[in-house]
């Protein structure tokens, strides 16, 4: 018995101009591929803002940067310059690269205000 979409095939073949053109399976859809890399969306590479400890800043200040410029509550402000402090660095956050250099540049300048030794560094994650 011949079925509906084998007629439409016949007809399409017409159009056609009646080759043996290779025809999809399912009449005239074309299902078209792509690949993984055109498709999918880069995500920015992240860098991590890194706090350096000192003998002089005071733990304060450092928790307070930490609140203000890096939106730190106070338990993981206190928690992230405790761990400064004992090993002598520790990622206060990551971020897009702009994102990461201008907080970096913030707590220098902020330091730098406040006469204190604090130091800051970015690192590509
Ligand atoms: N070590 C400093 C002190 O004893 C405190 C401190 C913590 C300084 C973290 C810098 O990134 C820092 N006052």
């Amino acid at each position: 018995m011949i079925g509906e979409r084998d007629r439409l095939e016949a007809e399409a073949r017409r159009r056609d101009g009646g080759g043996d053109t290779a025809r999809p399976p399912g009449g005239d859809t074309v299902i078209e591929r792509r690949t993984k890399s055109e498709t999918r969306t880069k995500r920015p590479p992240l860098y991590k803002v890194i706090l350096l400890n000192d003998d002089y800043t005071p733990m304060e200040f450092v928790v307070e940067i930490l609140k203000s410029v890096f939106y730190k509550n106070h338990a993981e402000a206190t928690r992230i310059m405790l761990h400064v402090h004992q090993n002598g660095m520790g990622v206060a956050g990551v971020y897009p690269y702009e994102v990461a250099e201008t907080k970096t540049r913030t707590v220098e300048e902020l330091a730098r205000q406040g006469e204190f030794p604090l130091k800051c560094v970015m690192e590509k994650e």
